[in-house]
């Protein structure tokens, strides 16, 4: 279900433009407004969670399909390399409550992340 706040809601919903690289029944994916890198995509899916524990064991398949949609992505952006990360929390990084996966690539990443 939506959330009618949610700015991923939003462009899930087509109500906000973004640069929409793949869509599916289950998940969607748009270039970061903001990139961290020369290809910078994120995953989410269709339906609003605000972060990764709030996914249950009913949602394993959900997130196995989010990262199957990460290879088919990488594939048509003929990406071989490239670092996919979940901000789990403020911590962590995250600003936006709504889960999603960052797909970068383009540049070398170092370790450990700042
Ligand atoms: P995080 O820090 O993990 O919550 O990442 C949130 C990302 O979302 C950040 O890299 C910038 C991106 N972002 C925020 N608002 C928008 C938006 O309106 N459109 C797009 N395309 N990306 C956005």
């Amino acid at each position: 279900m939506a959330d009618k706040d949610c700015i991923f809601c939003k462009i899930v919903a087509g109500k906000i433009p973004s640069g929409k690289v793949y869509e599916d029944d289950l998940a969607f994916a748009f270039r970061d407004i903001s990139p961290q890198a020369p290809t910078h995509i994120l995953i989410v899916p269709k339906e609003h969670r605000a972060r990764l524990t709030d996914f249950g064991e009913k949602d394993a398949a959900l997130l196995g399909h989010l990262l199957k949609v990460i290879n088919i992505i990488a594939a048509q952006e003929k990406l071989e390399q490239f670092r996919v990360v979940i901000n789990c929390g403020e911590d962590a990084g995250q600003t936006v409550w709504h889960l999603h996966v960052h797909l970068l690539a383009g540049r070398a990443f170092g370790w450990p992340p700042g």
